[in-house]
């Protein structure tokens, strides 16, 4: 009997979703949450035919090198900032991501965010924990109104769109912006306009960042573009940390020219700019977007359809549902979340 191929499965992730695996591959799954070091990965897939990782796992020339077996790797994920694809695509390694499953779970959680960040949620609950409330004053904790606003949407593939569908029902003008525009039938629908990145900015009540994080990204949202914010705009981050500069997002909180923050994500998380933990007016979660219990289990399994088909078994063999690079739907380094 020939050798079962081998998939390594880089964090515990649900062990009934992921027993699927188990029926065509050997597996070796890792215990607990860990932040593997290259060397150990590369010693890893050295022996692999195909593994399913995180965004916790970078995956380049580094790790791959020569890992003459490996042939797929499956991010749990639709952003994969975290896999080199040219590396992987010239070591013919077949790439996927996990899009759609987690749209409307993502689409909720950033309008909630925003919501929380314009009403002042998080700095509410902080101000009543630590017992200030000692009458009921009409003044206090007064924050910005999401209905009727204008909703700025910066990146408006899936999310951005599922984000937009939601403010049509808080009566909400909509604004995006993105590297292309989208099909006039589609705007319609989202009720969504498009403008350039510099009006989108100035006429923003509420900022949303959707985009995906890439070389063109990284600080997108720095000091000049943060001052053509209006005052008293929300800036919400639901794409990736390095999108937005947090030392200028700091200093407009902080004088005032900015009007309130909500954070998903952070450059260099799961570590902090301990100026952001300094200010009032943010609110901030732990890279949570897509963490309903359905939804990352839908994630996972949709990363394991991947992995079994990108290796030839399964109802899709070699056809993987969502494939990154050498597959019918080449999503490139700009693919939209
Ligand atoms: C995931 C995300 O939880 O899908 C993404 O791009 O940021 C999150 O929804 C994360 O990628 C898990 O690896």
């Amino acid at each position: 009997m020939s050798e079962r191929p081998r998939v390594w499965v880089s964090q515990p992730l649900f062990a009934d979703v992921l027993a699927r695996l188990g029926e065509h591959f050997e597996v070796e799954a890792t215990r607990e949450v860990t932040r593997h070091e290259p060397a150990a990965v590369n010693a890893i897939l050295r022996r692999m035919d195909g593994a399913l990782v995180t965004l916790n796992d970078p995956i380049g020339a580094e790790q791959i090198a020569g890992a003459q077996r490996l042939r797929a790797i499956a991010n749990v994920g639709v952003g994969y900032n975290n896999l080199d694809i040219a590396a992987l695509s010239a070591a013919g390694i077949l790439a996927s991501n996990t899009p759609d499953v987690l749209t409307e779970t993502t689409a909720d959680f950033g309008f909630a965010l925003m919501m929380a960040a314009a009403r002042r949620m998080s700095e509410a609950e902080r101000w009543l924990r630590d017992g200030h409330w000692q009458r009921w004053s009409f003044d206090s904790l007064l924050g910005a109104d999401v209905h009727g606003a204008t909703l700025a949407i910066l990146g408006m593939g899936r999310i951005g769109q599922a984000i937009a569908r939601r403010a049509t029902g808080f009566g909400m003008r909509t604004l995006y912006h993105n590297r292309s525009r989208l099909p006039a039938a589609v705007e319609a629908e989202c009720k969504a306009q498009y403008v350039g990145f510099d009006e989108l900015l100035a006429r923003a009540d509420h900022l949303v960042l959707v985009l995906p994080y890439s070389p063109q990204s990284h600080h997108l949202i720095d000091a000049a573009a943060l001052a053509k914010l209006q005052p008293h705009a929300t800036l919400t981050n639901i794409a990736r940390g390095g999108i937005v500069d947090e030392d200028a997002l700091c200093d407009a909180l902080e004088h005032d020219r900015l009007g309130a923050a909500g954070l998903d994500v952070y450059e260099g998380e799961p570590r902090l700019n301990p100026r952001l933990l300094q200010q009032r007016r943010v609110v901030l979660t732990p890279h949570i977007a897509s963490g309903s219990l359905a939804t990352r289990r839908a994630m996972v399994a949709l990363a394991v359809d991947n992995l079994i088909a990108a290796l030839g078994f399964g109802p899709r063999a070699g056809d993987p549902p969502s494939p990154i690079n050498g597959g019918t739907r080449d999503r490139g380094p700009g693919t939209r979340i």
